[in-house]
């Protein structure tokens, strides 16, 4: 059995969740090391890209989030095995990747900078990404992203939706989401209350 062990910040989001997510609903034992965001300087040192998250399998530390999510995907039978589906199941990764980065430029910015920044992502870059997840679930059967099932596109995908929706993000409406793809307002409710989901962030006390 080899032993693993994920680092991420201590919250309940961001670029680990999906792979945390599929390594409890698979019942795959792992450390799930969490820091504080003001532990990130001392935590980044000891990362190969100064980035998280990363997973250690056994003494190996390894980096990308999308390729952790995809190996936790295997190991807890989250990942399309026919090509075709693990295909569009990358696809659909791959753009939560995208905007996950787009996001990712408006933090550090304030003010006017930030409000303009976000305000783009509004008109523009979220509606047209948005659009493009909720014809992707409807192509492909309207429950899920790949394979009829549930896989690690689908845990990317709440967790980004999620937290799009969450008011965290200044300048960012709650009802983007809804006004813009009310079917993936849907979507992310029914993905959220699948028992092992819901449970599980029922007992870390994190909604
Ligand atoms: N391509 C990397 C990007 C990782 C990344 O940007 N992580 C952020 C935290 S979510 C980070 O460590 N940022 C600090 C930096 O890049 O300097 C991945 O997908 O894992």
């Amino acid at each position: 059995m080899d032993r693993l062990k994920l680092t991420y910040f201590d919250f309940a989001g961001g670029r680990a969740e999906p792979a945390r997510l599929a390594l409890h609903i698979g019942g795959i034992a792992f450390e799930d090391y969490r820091f504080a965001p003001s532990d990130f300087p001392e935590v980044r040192k000891t990362t190969p890209l100064n980035q998280v998250p990363t997973l250690h399998v056994n003494a190996v530390q390894v980096t990308q989030s999308d390729a952790i999510s995809r190996y936790a995907g295997k190991l807890a039978g989250l990942y399309p095995e026919d090509a075709f589906q693990a295909l569009l199941c990358d696809e659909v990764m791959g753009a939560l990747e995208d905007l996950n980065i787009k996001l990712g430029a408006t933090f550090g910015l304030s003010g006017d900078e930030l409000k303009n920044a976000r305000g783009a992502l509004v008109s523009d870059v979220l509606p047209t990404y948005l659009r493009w997840l909720e014809t992707q679930l409807e192509n492909h059967g309207g429950m899920y992203f790949a394979d009829n099932r549930l896989t690690v596109a689908d845990l990317k995908a709440f967790t980004l939706l999620r937290w799009l929706c969450s008011g965290k993000l200044d300048h960012i409406p709650v009802d983007l989401v809804d006004a813009v793809a009310p079917k993936l307002t849907t979507y992310v409710q029914r993905v959220g209350s699948l028992p092992e989901i819901a449970q599980y962030y029922a007992r870390l006390g994190a909604a």
